[in-house]
């Protein structure tokens, strides 16, 4: 029988895989899928042997947003919603941008509503040649949320940002990716496969450098290059104390893969 819990964890070395699993609904969120994606973060953060993440869908889709159904009551009134953005998708955006461990999102077909978003958030998005991006907010009187209005202009501009909220037309995985909007697409066939190899391949990487570069990209976003160069210096410092940095040099001067640990101290 198939597993029903609304996200699925599996463990794999160095990393966890992190399925959102309500195929039928194309997976979209309803609260127990919220709060069980919440948990599963937590304990991944928790883990000390976890060292990065993949966030993926069961079936055909990888997340096509809230779930509609729960936004419109019997009698056809819309619910009065507010605190779910800030009770749910609010926190998720920044958990995910904060987890100091790099995320993949393995985007298997359409991403749809906060289910785009949530995959711009992650740190590398690698999507199946397949998979459709939409910002189905316009279509039913939503403005994009989760992040998306931070997320695409930054991505691909401010034109192509506008058009993509406003008309709220699919975008094929590969032209994302021509515009820069995720970091690859995959043949369809392959997108599981690459998406571990590169989890894996992140997973072993000087993991407290790549937080501290996570941070940095993350605060550019803000800072003037003079504050982000100041910034770097005191991150260079923080990253150059990791044994990691002293087992990257050690490697260099070897000639040998290095063996980086992950760990600060
Ligand atoms: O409310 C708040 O908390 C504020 C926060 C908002 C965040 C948001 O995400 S708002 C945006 C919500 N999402 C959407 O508007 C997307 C709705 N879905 C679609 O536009 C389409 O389903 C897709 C483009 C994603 C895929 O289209 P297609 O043709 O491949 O599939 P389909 O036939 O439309 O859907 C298949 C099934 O999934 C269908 O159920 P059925 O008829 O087989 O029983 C459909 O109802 C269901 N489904 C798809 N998306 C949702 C959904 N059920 C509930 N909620 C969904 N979001």
């Amino acid at each position: 029988m198939a597993d029903e819990s609304p996200v699925l964890v599996e463990r794999c070395a160095g990393y966890r895989v992190i399925t959102l699993n309500r195929p039928k609904q194309l997976n979209a969120f309803n609260e127990a899928m919220h709060q069980a994606l919440r948990r599963a973060l937590s304990e991944a953060e928790e883990d000390s042997d976890c060292r990065a993440l993949m966030l993926t869908g069961a079936g055909r889709a990888f997340c096509s947003g809230q779930d509609l159904r729960e936004r419109i009551s019997a009698d056809g009134k819309t619910t009065v919603l507010g605190s779910a953005l800030e009770t749910y998708y609010n926190p998720l955006v920044r958990k995910l941008r904060a987890l100091p461990f790099p995320v993949v999102a393995a985007v298997n077909g359409v991403a749809a509503g906060a289910g785009a978003n949530i995959a711009l958030a992650c740190d590398l998005v690698l999507a199946a040649r397949s998979a459709t991006f939409v910002q189905a907010f316009a279509k039913i009187g939503l403005v994009p949320d989760s992040g998306g209005t931070w997320f695409l202009p930054r991505l691909v501009g401010t034109a192509r940002a506008r058009a993509l909220a406003m008309l709220a037309d699919p975008l094929p995985a590969e032209t994302a990716a021509e515009w820069g909007m995720i970091w690859q697409a995959a043949p369809d066939e392959r997108l599981m496969e690459e998406a571990h190899a590169l989890a894996a391949r992140l997973a072993s990487g000087p993991t407290a450098a790549l937080a501290l570069a996570k941070q940095a990209l993350e605060e550019s976003a803000l800072n003037n290059l003079d504050r982000q160069l100041d910034l770097e210096r005191d991150l260079q410092a923080e990253a150059a104390a990791t044994p990691d940095h002293a087992e990257g040099l050690r490697a260099f001067l070897e000639k040998r893969p290095p063996a980086f640990g992950g760990g600060q101290t």
